[in-house]
């Protein structure tokens, strides 16, 4: 029987900010399966893609004076760059906002709702009475109905992490403006998820992929399953069929986008996509920890009732803490794969042989900068690097390449025994286990040749210390296949030396039981070097500095009375003159009639504003500033301004110059 084709896809970043290493943790692993699986012979598709709609990305384009299509191509096009520079090459990389997408969603939708899954129902919905626009999601902010915490529209974020339901936040505030919401009465429609119960069971009970992830969801749905409102009241998104006024969910669109991408390969490869999505396969989800009720319960239950195929695996990836930290952009708890990693020249392989061995995939990767030197200087520098190394540069030195005859069998039984346990782990999705098992392997040859001492034998039996280097290079050839799914460009690097002049990417795992045949080498360079203690330390530097000044915003400004206050005089002011400072391309000074007075001030302004345009304006004014020279310009008094570009303050109805501001 022919096996169903294997379709492998990752969990969609949001377009609204960089790629960290909390999108390597699955990023990766799932890159390093599809490698090796490919290399066993299977035939693999890898596809994912951005994902575009949602409120976050209207609220990031908003607030950046941008639209959500241009923030999104921005962000596509970075991260379609960021996982190729890190190796993760897919087959198709795409967006959620494609054509394609928004055909399938909508496509998808109209069977749903065909077959009786969908229904419509009033729900109080957050409304913003100043902006006067309902709030979906992340519009809102408020107090989680269960546990009392900060939430935001959609998720308890801060708390108990409880997905919420449009409607079922406390206290709601608009995001935009800060007003108190009202909720008001609005028509949506929503998945009969609830009726899905009895089909879940037995699918979870048969999901393969990672134990927690099927775990999490039997646990879940042994509770009472809640329906889903699936549209909201935004204009950015895929249109609900025939309503030009809702688009769907962000989750409904987003792993629709799982076919969508492999329909726009499809096209390209000239495959056929329903081979991968109807009727039996193999797709293989590879997600985050925090997005398993999304993969588990409410995408299989979408498939269904459309009448597509069921998911094959979920393997979900443990959490990313930093310096023991839970990951927070917010806090400074982050690394940033470019401006932290790749952009300081670090090598690809270095991270991702770290993301893969540092623990189990569905356990808690704890960074830090110190272990990540350690396990590089420890494992791979100091164990695979330096068994190929004293291996080759012997083989090269005394015998210009690798030597003739034969392996002894109990080398090729070691090499079929690493093989074997490697091939049980990546199967299992046991990255660690499995990158462990290649370490080993290279520990067992520094062990042999150091037990061997060919460079003692060599003075008395030159043949004998050749065949020790013959089994020391089949190794090598073994661990340089085996590498390649964990550190594709230093595999490479490996293969160049033992003479192939191909890649090794198109040879087949099995091939490192064949035999290295006799030939001249050039001389090895040291395939890997160490990361030196300073180097280690400037990069922890940079996160120390990171999160100690996200400290400093995150503190709060103090609390002041009354009576501190009035130690403050403001006054309305209107600009008399303006004339540029010589040399100084951001300050302005200015003559201010601030009330049968005139005052000269020196302001910070100068690029938002021409000194011509500031003339006859109002202004507030900070009158009771002790001078100061700014510039060698005196400077009495400060004009206030609102924002990173320097929007001035101004009464709203006209006063008098001089008008006390109370
Ligand atoms: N865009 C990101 C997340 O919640 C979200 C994934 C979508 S996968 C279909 O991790
Ligand atoms: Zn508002």
């Amino acid at each position: 029987m022919t096996k169903a084709p294997l379709l492998v896809t990752c969990g969609l970043p949001y377009t609204n900010g960089p790629c960290h290493l909390g999108h390597l943790r699955t990023y990766v692993p799932a890159d390093c399966y599809v490698r090796y699986m490919r290399r066993t012979g299977e035939e693999v598709v890898f596809v994912s893609g951005s994902d575009n709609h949602g409120t976050p990305i209207v609220v990031s384009a908003e607030e950046q004076g941008t639209s959500p299509r241009a923030l999104s191509e921005r962000y596509h096009k970075h991260f379609d760059e960021t996982f190729r520079r890190i190796g993760v090459n897919f087959d198709y990389f795409g967006m959620t906002d494609d054509p394609a997408n928004h055909h399938r969603t909508q496509e998808i939708m109209s069977r749903l709702v065909k077959n009786g899954y969908v229904y419509k129902q009033v729900v109080h919905q957050a409304y913003c009475p100043k902006c006067k626009r309902f709030l979906p999601d992340r519009y809102v902010e408020g107090t989680c109905p269960y546990c009392g915490k900060q939430a935001r529209g959609d998720e308890c974020d801060q708390g108990c992490g409880k997905h919420l339901e449009p409607g079922e936040i406390k206290d709601p505030v608009c995001k935009v403006c800060g007003t108190k919401a009202e909720f008001r009465d609005q028509e949506h429609y929503f998945f009969k998820l609830s009726a899905f119960k009895d089909y879940l069971l037995p699918f979870l009970d048969q999901l393969k992929g990672t134990s927690n992830a099927k775990n999490y969801a039997i646990g879940w749905i042994k509770d009472e399953l809640h329906d889903w409102c699936i549209t909201r009241t935004l204009e950015w998104g895929v249109k609900f069929p025939g309503r030009n006024d809702l688009v769907v969910y962000v989750w409904v669109d987003a792993p629709i986008g799982y076919i969508a991408f492999t329909e726009e390969w499809a096209a390209k490869a000239k495959k056929d996509w329903k081979r991968y999505w109807c009727g039996e396969n193999r797709v293989t989800h590879f997600i985050g920890g925090d997005i398993i009720y999304h993969h588990c319960i409410f995408w299989p239950a979408l498939l269904k009732g459309a009448g597509y195929g069921e998911p094959y695996a979920v393997v979900a990836s443990g959490m990313v803490k930093v310096d023991d930290h839970k990951f927070s952009k917010s806090r400074g708890y982050v690394v940033w794969t470019n401006e932290d990693y790749l952009d300081k020249g670090l090598p690809a392989d270095y991270l991702r042989y770290y993301l893969l061995a540092y623990t189990s995939h569905t356990k808690e990767l704890n960074f830090s900068w110190k272990v990540f030197g350690e396990r590089i200087n420890n494992e791979v520098v100091n164990i695979l690097g330096n068994f190929v190394h004293r291996t080759l540069f012997f083989a090269h030195k005394e015998y210009g390449g690798v030597p003739a005859g034969v392996v002894d069998p109990a080398i090729t039984a070691e090499i079929g025994k690493c093989l074997a346990s490697v091939d049980k782990q990546m199967q299992e999705y046991e990255f660690k286990g499995a990158v462990d098992t290649i370490l080993a392997l290279a520990a067992f040859g520094n062990t042999y040749i150091q037990t061997n001492a060919p460079w003692k034998l060599i003075k008395t039996d030159r043949a004998a210390a050749a065949q020790v280097i013959k089994n020391g290079i089949q190794i090598a050839k073994a661990l340089a296949l085996l590498i390649e799914p964990v550190m594709p460009g230093k595999a490479q690097e490996c293969w160049a030396q033992l003479g192939y002049d191909d890649m090794v990417a198109a040879h087949r795992i099995d091939e490192a039981m064949g035999i290295v045949p006799e030939r001249a080498l050039k001389a090895p360079a040291p395939l890997f070097s160490k990361l030196e203690e300073k180097q280690i330390a400037g990069l922890d530097a940079v996160l120390q500095q990171r999160v100690k000044e996200a400290n400093k915003k995150m503190e709060k400004t103090p609390m002041i009375s009354i009576d501190d206050f009035s130690k403050v005089e403001m006054k309305t002011g209107k600009v008399l003159a303006a004339e540029a400072i010589p040399k100084s391309s951001k300050l302005l000074k200015l003559q201010v009639d601030v009330g049968g007075e005139t005052r000269q001030i020196v302001s910070g302004i100068a690029q938002f504003y021409k000194p011509e345009e500031l003339v006859g304006k109002n202004v507030v004014v900070l009158t009771n500033l002790a001078p100061a020279k700014i510039f060698g310009v005196e400077s009495n008094g400060m004009i206030l301004a609102a924002g990173d570009a320097a929007s001035l303050l101004a009464p709203e109805k006209p006063v008098e110059p001089g008008t006390k501001i109370r």
